[in-house]
């Protein structure tokens, strides 16, 4: 019988914030017998590109690498914090970078999984930003530079960001529904689970069920998925 597969995302893990990866490594310790891991983006708080040296890279790829060789397989998607992380950061965790959207088949379901942003598609100023980031030219110019140059960058955009935040209207940071629909069409998918807007719920739509998985703040959150049974799960994180 295959072990349960899970679902996390937006755990944003930094130096600054230790017991949220105190909380990971429990929680990796907890699910070594699961089918699959899936992390849909924001696993770090920023990814200044795989050649960073810092000690939270090495901490993460470690306990990653542990619950990798006990069994299970880890599906890495990008977020909006940590999209250059790349191939040679997986292959240290013998991790897949899955593509977003991506839809996987399981169960006799098909699940369609997201970070969330490109979603949120009435955030224009935010979509300009995401469509200059992920282009090739801008990317190849920001891993030019030296790895304090991008840790600054990294540190303006961050402080950029929640500024910009506190000036948008609360609900064009969420997903347009009309989105939300035209994607789990597109990709024939009567189940979407996405994060990134750091409201965990689930939500009954016309198209389906969408699962929203939580941040990692004060709670931890994760999907898990079994006997074709999905629940959403919340537990403390001990600060
Ligand atoms: O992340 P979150 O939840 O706070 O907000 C997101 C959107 N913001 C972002 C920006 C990231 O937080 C920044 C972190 C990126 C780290 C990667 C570093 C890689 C570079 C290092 C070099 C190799 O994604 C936010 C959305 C919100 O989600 C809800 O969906 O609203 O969008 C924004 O804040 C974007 C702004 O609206 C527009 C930003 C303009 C930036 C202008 C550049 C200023 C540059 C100063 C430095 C030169
Ligand atoms: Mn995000």
């Amino acid at each position: 019988m295959p072990g349960a597969t899970y679902f996390i995302s937006d755990l944003h893990l930094s130096a600054e914030r230790p017991e949220i990866t105190t909380a990971f490594g429990q929680f990796l310790d907890r699910h070594r017998d699961a089918e699959a891991l899936y992390i849909l983006g924001d696993l770090f708080e920023f990814w200044i590109g795989d050649d960073d040296d810092s000690a939270i890279v090495h901490d993460v790829a470690r306990l990653l690498q542990q619950f990798r060789q006990a069994g299970p397989h880890i599906y890495l998607m990008h977020g909006n914090r940590d999209f250059l992380l790349g191939e040679r950061y997986a292959a240290r965790l013998g991790a897949t970078i899955l593509p977003d959207p991506s839809v996987l088949e399981i169960d006799g379901h098909r699940l369609l999984l997201m970070h969330g942003d490109s979603l949120c598609t009435r955030d224009l100023e935010y979509q300009q930003f995401r469509t200059m980031v992920r282009s090739p030219e801008w990317q190849q110019g920001a891993l030019s530079h030296s790895l304090e140059e991008r840790r600054a960058l990294a540190a303006k955009l961050r402080a950029e960001s929640k500024h910009a935040g506190s000036r948008k209207a609360e609900d064009i940071m969420d997903v347009t529904g009309n989105e939300v629909a035209r994607a789990m069409t597109e990709a024939q998918c009567r189940t979407l689970i996405h994060g990134h807007t750091h409201r965990p719920a689930r939500h009954e739509i016309a198209s389906g069920v969408r699962w929203v998985l939580g941040d990692w703040e004060q709670k931890g959150w994760y999907l898990k998925l079994e006997k074709g049974e999905i629940n959403l799960i919340d537990f403390d994180i001990i600060q």
